[in-house]
């Protein structure tokens, strides 16, 4: 990216763009200024900041760059999600997603920086060398090829104005693009592939809503099939736009008096924009390990939170003995059992190897459980669904969840292959296969879906007769504390070793080593969000004082350096 930050000293460019076109990226550029000294950085999952910290200008560039993927890609489509996911309703962001509905390949990102950091002045200008630098050989060909883009937002007041922005940068372009208005992160995703392989031998799937409550609930009836759910589940959706998305899947999956699910969907509330993520969603519960006060729950009750834009789930119930936490790493054991476990029963348990991917958050206790008893493989990466989805596209079946409640479960396509093809001899090997086959339907392909991994959480609960009490039986976590700290400037902590350690500033690891030595089953490290402008610091120990204590000291440690 050396040569892209400094694009003047570059020879001159191969092609110049049509005066219009310069003409219209200047005066569309116009009302969105960076604020004085402000900086922009891709981070963990985009651009996420105060929404009037001078994002619209952010959002304008992101609109050029995926005019640029979409052609570089002979015109595929391109999705931009608008949305600041968990963060409090003041914040918004804006992530970009590639064709086969993943996240922008990550060499992409100093590009979307580099154009972010542009001030007005010179940003037609440095769009023209981007066209020159990047589309070489699209130029070398003399085509001129149309870019497409897809548009989704969450229910966030500030969106509207941020789609206004990308749209004057879209027209500015002549890309084309299809506003689908409020959708959940991952049905962005899902319409993103859904368009791309329209033309394949075998579609992902219809581009619509309608397409993807259709796949999701013929996929889920078919998983149904000879089990029975238990009871209701409570459906916490973070007052954010997971709560009209799920009302309207609903209608789609049979009732429990029909064999499927009775689904209670509480915090829907769409239209006060400063309770979205306000004392509910999935950070608040996995953070603050407490219910949400609102949830409604009785003792007992199985419940689960979503976060804003619903590709983060956690569950969780209270009992006599207090709050139960079922967070990510519990989620993606239950799915590795259950898969590993259809696998056998298909006959195929040497053909389809399921593998784990985890990040540095995860529960010593959880990875204690997978290397020990479930006896899988696993692959820790740094945070951010961007690192485990590659990670866990190695595997034949991959299962990648962050402890916060993001993941997913993917299928290679040799993997698809055989248990698609593969021919039942007996009927448990066809109840396996068939289980398999819809697990592929179900479960979303393209990133962490938290709808969709609640429904294949049920479905296996149903299956295994599993309360929530027995899922959380099968290993005791060790205590954890998370805490966000404010410092001055989080850029001067640098990370290595998958975020498990800090190489910068000099001597702090020193330092929390010498902490976290002093306590039994002692683990700490801290780390800079890549979301929120603080650093995160995790710790868990024998005793849940011991992890309080621990979590403590290493906030003063960081504090003292930061
Ligand atoms: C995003 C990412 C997740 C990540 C989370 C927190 O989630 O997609 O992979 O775990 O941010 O990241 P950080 O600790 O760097 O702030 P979401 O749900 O906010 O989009």
């Amino acid at each position: 990216m050396s040569g892209l930050d400094s694009p003047f000293n570059k020879p001159k460019p191969v092609v110049s763009l049509d005066v219009r076109v310069l003409d219209a990226l200047a005066a569309g550029i116009l009302p969105y200024p960076v604020p004085p000294g402000r900086k922009y950085e891709y981070g963990t999952a985009g651009f996420r900041m105060k929404a009037d910290a001078g994002l619209e200008h952010v959002v304008f560039t992101v609109g050029l760059i995926a005019a640029l993927r979409s052609k570089l890609l002979k015109s595929a489509t391109i999705g931009i999600m608008i949305t600041a996911s968990h963060n409090p309703p003041e914040d918004n962001g804006v992530k970009l997603v590639d064709p086969m509905g993943d996240m922008l390949q990550q060499s992409w990102e100093g590009y979307a920086t580099t154009l972010a950091n542009t001030q007005n002045a010179d940003l037609a200008k440095t769009y023209e060398q981007f066209v020159n630098d990047i589309l070489v050989s699209v130029i070398s060909q003399n085509q001129d090829r149309p870019a497409n883009v897809v548009i989704g937002r969450d229910t966030r007041p500030s969106g509207p104005g941020l789609v206004k922005a990308l749209k004057a940068a879209l027209d500015a372009v002549g890309a084309t693009y299809q506003d689908y208005g409020y959708l959940t992160t991952p049905q962005l995703h899902y319409m993103v592939r859904c368009i791309n392989t329209q033309k394949h031998p075998v579609p992902f799937g219809i581009p619509t809503e309608e397409g993807y409550y259709q796949k999701m609930a013929n996929a889920f009836k078919t998983m149904m099939y000879g089990r029975k759910i238990n009871g209701p589940v409570i459906v916490d959706c973070a007052n954010g736009v997971g709560a009209p998305k799920l009302k309207e899947l609903i209608k789609y999956l049979p009732t429990s008096e029909e064999g499927g699910i009775d689904i209670k969907v509480v915090n829907d509330d769409i239209l006060k924009p400063e309770v979205l993520n306000h004392d509910c969603g999935a950070d608040y519960v996995k953070t603050r390990q407490r219910a949400p006060p609102g949830s409604k729950a009785a003792i007992n009750d199985r419940c689960c939170s979503l976060d804003g834009d619903a590709d983060r789930l956690v569950y969780y119930y209270t009992d006599s003995s207090g709050f139960h936490l079922l967070d990510g790493d519990r989620i993606a054991i239950l799915g590795a059992v259950f898969l590993k476990e259809m696998a056998e029963k298909a006959g195929l348990a040497d053909k389809l190897k399921v593998g784990l991917v985890q990040t540095a958050y995860a529960n010593g206790a959880s990875t204690e459980y997978v290397k020990k008893v479930l006896d899988v493989p696993i692959e820790v990466t740094a945070t951010g669904v961007k690192h485990l989805h590659h990670a866990a596209a190695r595997f034949d079946i991959g299962v990648y969840f962050e402890a916060n409640g993001h993941g997913t479960i993917l299928f290679s396509e040799k993997a698809t292959q055989i248990i698609r093809e593969t021919q039942p001899r007996n009927p448990g090997q066809k109840y396996a296969l068939d289980s398999l086959s819809a697990s592929i339907d179900l479960i979303n392909q393209t990133v962490g879906d938290a709808i969709s991994d609640m429904l294949f959480t049920e479905v296996v609960l149903a299956y295994k007769s599993w309360t929530p009490e027995n899922w959380l039986g099968i290993y005791k976590d060790l205590p954890n504390r998370l805490v966000r700290v404010t410092v001055k400037d989080r850029s001067v902590f640098r990370t290595t070793d998958a975020e498990r350690k800090l190489e910068s500033p000099k001597g702090i690891q020193n330092e929390i080593n010498k902490a976290v030595a002093s306590y039994v089953k002692g683990r700490a490290f801290a780390r800079p969000s890549g979301t929120e402008d603080v650093l995160r610091v995790y710790a868990e120990a024998h005793y849940p004082h011991e992890a309080e204590a621990l979590a403590a000291q290493v906030e003063e440690i960081v504090k003292k350096y930061g």
